[in-house]
């Protein structure tokens, strides 16, 4: 309690140095992707040390990309803050958010201000965090099943009806596994494997996030999910651990914009700034996530997955977070992939 509390502290006295809110930036609407309780914290800390009031609705990444191009003709947005990359990616060629060039950005880390280049300044990296799977022992321990430690030991009949991951037309999770296994395998082999993984597929969520939530609460076995979401989980109580496939794997590149025709732009400017600064990062494990921040400076907490252990792929974020590939990939895994019976 104590070390999140200094840290909201220190949070606290920088947004306090942002400005005091006048009459017209008093407000600041904005569409929160990562979990509640980290968009509850930035909303109670920020209102309080600022006065500016946050709206905030919460959406997994796919949705709130849905959602901003519903509203493209009158945008109700200021900042989408958190949810996978490639969405954002998407955002900023439909030309649905602005260019900002936060003076922030040199405190960031190279693959954040990368994401920041490749957009045009349209959006930038404010977390990063590996696919993975998420499993509960006890069930595997019940069920006499072997903990998966690759793609390959997904496909073992024994899986059948115990794996969940999200749905790539609802999630932006699913796209980064979709984008995983196209480059680890190239597209043919990976459209194969998804086909024979979705024999043993329990339920496709809506979002990224439920299957480890099912995982951890006994619901089914194994998960295909950002091995960050595991320890808030764990924390919780649940049974629930994490590993990353031999084979490699991708990993997100967290992301935030300002939308474009934001009503609230200098607000919205200035909880972008904030929001980039270590001590607003910190609030992520202050809130039980466990994404690695994109500032250098942030502390990293000990249950951030250890990037250097993890074998990853030279994930081509500017390739898969084109619309048209986006696009051509999902409706290719809906008509070849989830049309299967299972
Ligand atoms: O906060 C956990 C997290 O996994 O959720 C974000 C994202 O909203 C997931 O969206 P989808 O439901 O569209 O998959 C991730 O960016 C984040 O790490």
């Amino acid at each position: 309690m104590p070390r999140i509390a200094s840290r909201l502290l220190a949070a606290a006295s920088l947004a306090v140095a942002a400005g005091a809110a006048t009459a017209q930036d008093a407000q600041i609407n904005v569409i929160c992707s990562v979990q509640a309780e980290w968009c509850n914290m930035i909303q109670t800390v920020y209102a309080r040390t600022t006065g500016v009031k946050v709206n905030m609705s919460l959406k997994g990444s796919g949705e709130a990309l849905a959602q901003l191009i519903a509203e493209r003709a009158n945008p109700k947005t200021d900042v989408w803050f958190g949810g996978t990359g490639d969405p954002h990616l998407q955002a900023a060629e439909q030309g649905l958010t602005l260019e900002y060039k936060s003076p922030s950005l040199p405190q960031l880390h190279a693959w954040a201000q990368q994401q920041a280049q490749q957009s045009g300044y349209r959006t930038v990296g404010i977390y990063s965090g590996p696919l993975g799977f998420g499993y509960n022992p006890e069930l595997l321990a019940k069920k006499k099943l072997p903990v998966p430690r690759s793609w390959a030991d997904l496909l073992k009949p024994e899986y059948k009806n115990e794996i969940q991951v999200a749905n790539p037309a609802s999630s932006g999770t699913a796209y980064t596994m979709v984008a995983t296994l196209v480059q680890l395998m190239g597209e043919d082999k990976a459209f194969e494997y998804m086909k024979a993984l979705h024999r043993n597929i329990q339920t496709y969520t809506r979002s990224g996030t439920g299957p480890i939530k099912a995982v951890a609460r006994g619901e089914a076995s194994v998960s295909i999910s950002f091995v960050h979401d595991g320890p808030g989980e764990k924390l919780q109580g649940f049974p629930v651990e994490t590993i990353t496939p031999g084979e490699g794997t991708g990993a997100e590149i967290g992301s935030m914009s300002i939308i474009k025709g934001a009503r609230n732009l200098e607000a919205a400017r200035k909880f972008y700034d904030w929001a980039l600064t270590a001590s607003a990062q910190e609030m992520g494990a202050a809130a039980r996530q466990f994404q690695l921040p994109s500032n250098k400076s942030a502390k990293v907490d000990p249950n951030v997955p250890d990037f250097k252990k993890i074998r990853f792929i030279n994930y081509d974020y500017a390739k898969y977070g084109a619309s048209a590939e986006r696009r051509r990939l999902i409706a290719k895994w809906e008509k070849e992939v989830n049309s299967l019976p299972r």
